[in-house]
């Protein structure tokens, strides 16, 4: 018991300086000094950072950087010019005022696009996945769960693509279809491939199937994407990426 005091003794101050340390607002202005320095990169002794008449904490409350003078949303603003936005930055705990976080020589928005950790020096891959969602007819991607982005899709009618957890088994950038069309940029998923992923099919005269069909259900069972997306989402997803349809 004797030590059992002693060691909350020695311990409570550190409990208490960490506790104070995250909620120390120094400048009033609903951001801690600690998020201030190590998130947001705005100035901890300064309500209005950027001197635009709006306090750092409405800012980041509505998702705007705290940074930019000019009404600028996080996710449109790359304050550090790395080609990965301020909203990514904070998303992955990268640095959004420096272009090379782990200063590998890689920058933030390259290692990103390359499906790399920013934050270590080490060649790390961040898990990749893709979500697609039966009722909003949308396809997502994610990077360590920070999601990248969503495309419209056409998934198969009288509910026929199968929901479940698959892995994308094969590539192809043009497959066949059984029933008399090319798929591009096909993503073979299921069991064997019996269904995919793949960009608005085409018929062998060069007919396409209509993009207005993206956002409702009319396929036999794959999951169709419009063209542009189709082929980044090929380009990006490796053999063995997770795929959960929902
Ligand atoms: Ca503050
Ligand atoms: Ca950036
Ligand atoms: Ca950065
Ligand atoms: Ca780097």
């Amino acid at each position: 018991m004797k030590y059992l005091f002693i060691l909350i003794f020695l311990f409570a101050p550190i409990f208490v300086v960490k506790a104070a340390d995250t909620m120390i607002d120094s400048d009033n202005d609903g951001l801690s000094d600690q998020e201030e320095t190590n998130v947001y990169h705005s100035d901890a002794n300064n309500s209005d950072t950027d001197n635009d008449g709006f306090d750092d904490g409405v800012e980041i409350k509505n998702s705007y950087s705290p940074l930019d003078p000019k009404p600028t949303k996080l996710k449109d603003s790359d304050y550090d010019h790395d080609s990965l936005s301020d909203d990514l930055e904070i998303k992955f705990h990268a640095d959004l005022t420096n272009s090379d976080t782990d200063g590998d020589g890689f920058t933030d928005g390259d290692e990103i696009k390359n499906g790399y950790d920013p934050l270590s020096v080490e060649k790390k891959k961040l898990a990749k996945k893709i979500e697609i969602n039966i009722k909003n007819q949308k396809l997502s991607y994610f990077l360590s769960d920070v999601e990248l982005g969503e495309f419209p899709v056409s998934s198969g009618k009288n509910n026929s693509t199968p929901k479940g957890t698959y892995k994308v088994l094969n590539k192809s950038l043009k497959a066949w279809s059984k029933f008399g069309l090319w798929m591009p940029y096909w993503l073979g998923l299921g069991s064997h491939g019996e269904f995919g992923i793949h960009e608005l099919p085409y018929w062998p005269n060069g007919y396409r199937e209509g993009s207005n069909h993206l956002g409702t259900p009319v396929s036999h069972g794959c999951v169709r994407l419009g063209i542009g997306p189709a082929k980044l989402i090929y380009d990006w997803v490796e053999v063995g990426t997770p795929v959960v349809i929902k």
